[in-house]
């Protein structure tokens, strides 16, 4: 039954199909280089991306999920309060995220206000997303330097073997991080190649681990930048729990070398 009264612009699904494949095409395209290749969007991947592309770099995300935001949308145990220790409240403050301090020094703010603001902060930064694309293996040029990230979708890791030969592409760029959380896929990769070593990421102990991976955050070998999760699980450090405030240290610290390594 047609519409008694049209609303919306006349416009069909040839137009629309046509809008998302070029605009998508347009941006791949673009993207293909970049001055920074995050892989993950967690909050220490987010964090970076926001702190790069501030300053006019061009950043891409690499997610494998059709969502962003990592770990930062749950608290823990299911439960969407996020935590963080102090000097991180100045983090969410600089976003914009409401928090109760609910003890001295421990600050808690809703995980979903957390995380979309933080979203919205890299993308208002200008950072470029390719989500459902799974890293699949580095680029490497003279000195085994890190140049570039090989990439598939995420579906085509579902398939079964038999009609999942569907070969990568790669991504250039001038710096890559690995802000993959405990997994530090890239990292990972590079030790399959000789090239890394990871330990592990050791056992919870909160006052210890935050600072440590603040000061284990940079450059983790030439033309790799390591953040958040995945520093602990590269230099075996202390797992920190349900608390969030050395992913967004660790993702700003991340900026800077990243920035610093561009000059
Ligand atoms: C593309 C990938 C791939 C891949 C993974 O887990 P995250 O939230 O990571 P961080 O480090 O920013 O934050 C960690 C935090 O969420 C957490 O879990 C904490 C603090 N735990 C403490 C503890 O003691 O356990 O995000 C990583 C992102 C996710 O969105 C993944 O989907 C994505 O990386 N990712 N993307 N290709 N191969 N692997």
């Amino acid at each position: 039954m047609p519409a008694k009264k049209k609303i919306f612009a006349p416009v069909g699904e040839t137009e629309i199909t046509r809008a998302i494949v070029d605009e998508f095409t347009k941006q791949f395209h673009e993207y293909v280089e970049s001055d920074c290749l995050i892989v993950g969007g967690g909050p220490s991947g987010l964090m970076l991306g926001a702190g790069v592309a501030k300053e006019g770099k061009k950043v891409l995300i690499v997610e494998r999920n059709n969502y962003l935001g990592g770990g930062f949308w749950l608290g823990g145990y299911l439960m969407n309060k996020v935590t963080v220790r102090g000097p991180a409240q100045e983090i969410l403050s600089e976003l914009g995220v409401p928090f109760d301090e609910v003890s001295q020094g421990l600050y808690v703010a809703d995980g979903p206000h957390a995380c979309s603001k933080l979203i919205a902060a890299a993308c208002d930064a200008g950072v470029k997303f390719a989500n459902m694309t799974i890293f699949d293996d580095v680029v490497l040029r003279e000195n085994n330097r890190v140049a570039g990230v090989v990439v598939n979708w995420t579906p085509v890791q579902a398939l079964p073997r038999q009609i999942s030969c569907v070969d990568p592409v790669a991504l250039e760029t001038k710096m890559v991080v690995d802000a993959t959380g405990h997994d530090a896929c890239v990292v990972k990769k590079l030790e399959e190649r000789g090239l890394a070593k990871t330990s592990g990421f050791g056992a919870m102990w909160v006052e210890q681990s935050e600072d440590l991976i603040i000061e284990h955050t940079g450059e983790a070998h030439p033309g790799l930048v390591v953040v958040g999760m995945a520093v602990s699980t590269t230099y075996g450090l202390p797992r920190m729990g349900p608390t969030f405030g050395a992913m967004l240290l660790s993702g700003k610290r991340g900026a800077e070398t990243v920035l610093s390594k561009l000059e």
